[in-house]
This record gives C-alpha cells, sequence and structure tokens, in this order.
C-alpha cells in the first residue's frame, strides 16, 4: 500500500484543496493529511482561520481521497510523521517549492501545480470588496 501525504490549513474549503487532495491520493492508495490547527496557524502562518480546526478536520475526513487526517502543530514534525506513518511520498503544492526537500532522505518529495485563481485569502477578500456577487475564477 503506498502512503501519502499532505500537509495545509484547508480553511474556507475550495476547488484549489480538493484538487491538491484528489491528486495526490491519485499518487498512491491512502492519504493522510497533516491538518494545521487554529494555535499554529495564528502563531507560524499569521493567519487567523475562519473555520476552526475541529470542522476543517470532519469536512476533510468525509471526502472519499482523505484516509486519515492528523493534527499539525509545529513546522517540526514531518519528519517523524513520515517515519510514523512510513510514508511513501510528501506532496505539496509548487507554491512550496524545495521548501521540504529536506524530506527527500526519508521519502519522495512531490510538488504539485496549484489550482489557479482561487485562494482561501482571495475569496475572503472578495467577500469584503464585492460582498452579494460570485467569486469568479476566470
Ligand atoms: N493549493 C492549491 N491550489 C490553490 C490553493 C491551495 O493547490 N488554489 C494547495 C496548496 O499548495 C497546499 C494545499 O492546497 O498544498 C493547502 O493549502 P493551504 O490550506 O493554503 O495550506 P498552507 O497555508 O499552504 O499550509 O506545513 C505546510 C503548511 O501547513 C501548508
Amino acid at each position: 500500500m503506498k502512503k501519502i501525504i499532505t500537509y495545509g490549513t484547508f480553511d474556507l474549503f475550495h476547488i484549489g484543496h480538493l484538487n491538491l487532495l484528489k491528486r495526490s491520493k491519485s499518487l498512491g492508495d491512502y492519504l493522510i493529511v497533516g491538518l494545521s490547527s487554529d494555535e499554529f496557524n495564528l502563531a507560524e502562518k499569521n493567519k487567523q482561520t475562519v473555520i476552526c480546526y475541529e470542522d476543517r478536520k470532519q469536512i476533510l475526513e468525509a471526502l472519499r481521497c482523505v484516509d486519515l487526517v492528523i493534527p499539525e502543530n509545529n513546522w517540526e514534525q514531518k519528519i517523524s510523521d513520515v517515519q510514523e506513518f512510513k510514508i511513501d511520498t510528501f506532496v505539496m503544492g509548487h507554491d512550496w517549492m524545495g521548501k521540504f526537500d529536506f524530506l527527500s532522505p526519508y521519502c519522495e518529495v512531490c510538488y504539485l501545480p496549484r489550482t489557479e485563481a482561487i485562494s482561501s485569502s482571495e475569496i475572503k477578500r472578495h467577500i469584503h470588496t464585492t460582498p452579494g456577487t460570485m467569486y469568479g475564477r476566470i
């Protein structure tokens, strides 16, 4: 069984998140998601999550392509996660290109193309600046 892991906040879940998770799962048989805690987001990414950890976790656990959700509480846990869960491939969107190459002695490291023109921050900005209108990616 080929095991895949990826990490993220997945706040205001959108098609870019879903595409990444589906592409990640297509690389193997079992997908683990390291879901950033609310505290980790605020302290380390300077991002206040809109949707709390528990709700973000349930959304991910409901997806057919996700097999297990674990908390991401710090930047340092990835090597031990890869070893503990016997991960074959670590996946992130290419906005993180190169940032996690230190994992290559422990597993394959794969950066996938992001989905263009959508992000949680863009969605927040859109709601603030043009309330009552649809968020158009095109
Ligand atoms: N993503 C994507 N396309 C988008 C938006 C996001 O492919 N339009 C991908 C990102 O590249 C990432 C994943 O979806 O691989 C989750 O994105 P975020 O929730 O924004 O996660 P991030 O804040 O990048 O945190 O330790 C790693 C961090 O936890 C990643």
